[in-house]
């Protein structure tokens, strides 16, 4: 079994970013046995979907479990949908801010991940911790990373994708104080029962 974990560099006004935090450590924990890898990709909308494709290249995964930070939440928040659209108020780390762009002019509108979501929010809270199944990842740059890798699913039967928005560490430089936080032990406890419950599903 071969695992694939994903973080973003930071960005915003960020000098670090919950997710790679996470992605990083949970693959220095091992998870199931597995070959694990993490890569830190880019908030960059022209430039994460080759970020992502070479990982998957070189990785071969079976499972990809990809994370974001999202500043204003308390929970892990558990992606349903990639939407077909890039659309922004601010800038992604190139300075880029699109405009109701589609990302593939010939692409679905919408697709859906091909892991058990609900059964997945039950392992989380089960461990005791805050999560939610959403019906939108937003349409910044991990909602981009999202409809790439399940493309790739399509290209690739077996493979199996998820997106899970992560709130800010506590701790975290740069997080002001009314912003929500999540310690980072709790985060890497969900991330790693996530994992376990994918790849235990399919064997
Ligand atoms: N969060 C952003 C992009 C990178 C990240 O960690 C998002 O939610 O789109």
């Amino acid at each position: 079994m071969k695992i694939l974990f994903t973080g973003f560099e930071p960005f915003g006004n960020y000098k670090e970013n919950s997710s790679w935090a996470v992605a990083e450590k949970v693959a220095a924990c091992g998870v199931c046995n597995a070959n694990v890898m993490a890569r830190r990709l880019p908030v960059s909308f022209a430039g994460v979907a080759k970020a992502l494709r070479d990982a998957v290249e070189e990785c071969s995964p079976d499972v990809i479990v990809m994370l974001g930070q999202s500043a204003n939440i308390d929970y892990v928040k558990l992606e349903r949908i990639a939407i077909n659209m890039m659309d922004s108020a601010k800038p992604d780390n190139d300075g880029y801010i699109p405009d109701e762009v589609p990302i593939f002019t010939d692409g679905a509108a919408a697709l859906f991940t091909n892991t058990d979501i609900k059964d997945l929010r039950r392992v989380v809270e089960e461990l005791g911790i805050p999560a939610k199944v959403s019906n939108s990842a937003g349409l910044y740059v991990c909602n981009r990373t999202y409809y790439e890798a399940l493309r790739l699913c399509n290209e690739r039967p077996g493979m199996k994708a998820l997106f899970v928005h992560l709130p800010l560490y506590e701790g975290q430089p740069s997080a002001t104080e009314d912003q929500p936080t999540m310690l980072l032990d709790d985060m890497l406890k969900a991330v790693w029962g996530i994992t376990t419950n994918i790849c235990q599903r399919r064997k």
